[in-house]
This record gives C-alpha cells, structure tokens and sequence, in this order.
C-alpha cells in the first residue's frame, strides 16, 4: 500500500495502482486503432481524446460560455457542499473518478469544510493528477490527504483499500457517466457498489436532455475548441502510432440523436483518401463524407437517473437540478 502525500506537497504518488507500463499502453493503443478503424461504422474510443493536449483542450472547454457542465456543476457543488459533506462525515474519504483540474473537489472542501478528509484521485492523465495536487495543496488550512491513481476508473476502483473504516463517497462528476453506453454504465455502477459499504454515498453529476441548438452549440463551439479537441485525436495516432492522417481533409462533426439520447462527436473526411496507421499495419480507405465516431455524450432525464443508478445497488437520497443549465447532481446512498 502506498504512503499517502501531503496536499501540502505536490509530489504525486503513482504507486497506490502498479505503474502504468509505457510499451504495453503502447500495444493497446495500436490493438485498439486496429480494432476500432475497421468497424462499421469506423469508430475510435473517446478515452483516446486525453493525451496531455487532448486533456488541456478539454478544461479549456470547461471554461466556453457554451459548454454549461462545468459551471452549472461547480454552481450546485458550492450550494449544497454542506449536505455532501454529511454523506461523508469528519475523517471520511472521498474518491473522485475523472478529477480534471481538481477544481470540483477543491470547491467541495472550501465549502463544506470536510476535516481529515483523504481524497483519492483516478485519472488516466498524469498531467490531470498533477494540475489536482496542485490546486488541491493550495488551500489554505484543509487538511487532505491526497493519494492518486494513475489509472482507468476500473482499476483505480479495484486498488481501493477494501473494508475502509471511514465513510466513503464516490463522486463521479461532469456528466463522464454520459460518454458510456447503457451497458457500460451499468458494469461500472456496480464496480463503484463494490467498492462500497452500505452506508457510503455516490455523487453522480449528469447533464440533462435540452434543445437541440444548446447540444449543438455545446458540442460545436463556434471557436473551434471542440473540433480541435476531437482533430487532436488524429495528431495523437499520427505522433504515436506514425499515421498520416491529413488534418485538412478531415472536419469536426457534432450530430444529436434524439431517439438515443446521445450527441455524438465524428471526424468527417472531406474527400475519399487512403491513410496509413503504420504501427496500426492498418491502410484505410476512406470514402468522402464517410465519418469515425469518436465519442458519444448521453443526456438523460432528471427522474430516469435513479432507474439507471439504483439496480446497481443504490437509493436515491437527494438531487438538485440547474433548471437553466439542465444539469443534475444526485446523491445515492449505497443500499
Ligand atoms: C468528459 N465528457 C463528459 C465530456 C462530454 O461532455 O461528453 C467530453 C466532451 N466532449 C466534447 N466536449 C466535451
């Protein structure tokens, strides 16, 4: 088991989850392009977006007027910090999967006190970890203890130490519960019970079904951020597995589809085009407008979360909804 750091410290330690081995994510990277760039339709996984600049890209996005999560999340986090805080009580622990900048949690603190907490960070970016230590070591007179897991939410929820005694509450924020299909939500809802005991609380952000212009806008900024985000993923697999994708005859695409629930993010290509994956051995031919579905971002409705989130194993306590932004924040209680 690892030594706990100090938020007083920004030295992260990686060791509570075997360090990640740089070859083998390598293999996984070109056995996944294979994979996924010869399916109908093409597709690549959106976990693939968050390389380091992938990940920068994304706070960024955080920040657009038109990308309302974010805001609309720290917003009710702020409001109802106190009430959260219960869930977890004095020397309790919390474990944030997907931590991004840290600022959610860091405002979860500031607001709701939470003395002798010990947080535990999953994030697959180590750059993501960093920018959390370091936001988290900046506040004044908390004393957290910060441990980070370099790791996917599966293993980082499978390297908590069992049968803690303190209570412990899972938050799982920004609406990332949306980029999993139905199935995968519900598989890792019940890895998330497991990790539990009744008693310890869930914290599921999720961001509301709306009108279709705000998806639109949402997911195709008019600054280009989010076609830069998505684009971003092709300079990644030309760096990293020596393809030749051709960033000008590809475009960003955002569809939504309502009888899904989902916006989904494409990459288009704008001509019919052959592209080599080198280290994929891959050679596409692509049609023109022919499309690679990179990520999907499920909506859901308020009242439907609980039938999405309680036969993992929990009861609905509370929820608190930005009527504006159409963002939900629900806490369950593990049953
Ligand atoms: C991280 N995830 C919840 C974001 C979303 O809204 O699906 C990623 C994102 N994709 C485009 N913009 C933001």
């Amino acid at each position: 088991m690892s030594k706990p750091t100090s938020a007083a410290s920004s030295r992260i330690d990686d060791a509570a989850v075997r360090p990640r081995d740089e070859r083998a994510e390598w293999l996984e990277l070109a056995r996944e392009a294979r994979f996924y760039l010869q399916q109908t339709p093409r597709q690549l996984p959106s976990r693939l977006l968050y390389d380091a600049l992938g990940s920068a890209l994304f706070d960024a996005i955080c920040h657009l007027p038109w990308y309302r999560i974010t805001h609309a999340e720290l917003g009710l986090l702020r409001q109802h910090a106190r009430t959260i805080g219960q869930a977890i009580g004095p020397r309790g622990r919390l474990v944030e999967l997907g931590c991004g900048s840290g600022e959610k949690l860091a405002t979860l603190i500031t607001s709701a006190g939470m003395p002798g907490l010990h947080a535990h960070l999953v994030d697959l970016s180590h750059a993501a970890l960093a920018r959390s230590v370091q936001t988290l070591a900046m506040l004044k007179g908390s004393e957290t203890r910060v441990t980070t897991h370099r790791a996917t939410y599966e293993e980082g929820l499978l390297a908590l130490p069992a049968g803690a005694a303190e209570r412990t509450l899972i938050a799982f924020l920004g609406s990332n519960i949306g980029n999993f299909d139905a199935p995968g939500a519900a598989a890792l809802l019940r890895l998330v019970r497991a990790a539990l005991g009744p008693g310890d609380a869930l914290l599921l952000g999720a961001d509301l079904v709306k009108p279709e212009h705000e998806l639109l806008l949402a997911y195709d900024d008019p600054i280009g951020l989010t076609a830069a985000f998505n684009k971003n993923l092709l300079v990644r697999l030309n760096r990293e597995l020596r393809a030749d994708f051709d960033l000008g005859r590809f475009a960003h695409r955002a569809v939504w589809r309502p009888e899904a629930s989902r916006v989904e993010m494409h990459l288009v290509s704008l001509s019919a085009q052959t592209v080599d994956v080198k280290d994929a051995e891959l050679q596409l031919a692509l049609e023109r407008d022919e499309m690679i579905w990179t990520e999907s971002s499920y909506k859901f409705e308020a009242t439907g979360l609980r039938h999405l989130v309680e036969p993992a194993g929990f009861v609905q306590r509370q929820q608190w909804v930005d009527e504006d932004a159409r963002f939900a924040l629900t806490l369950f209680a593990a049953a």
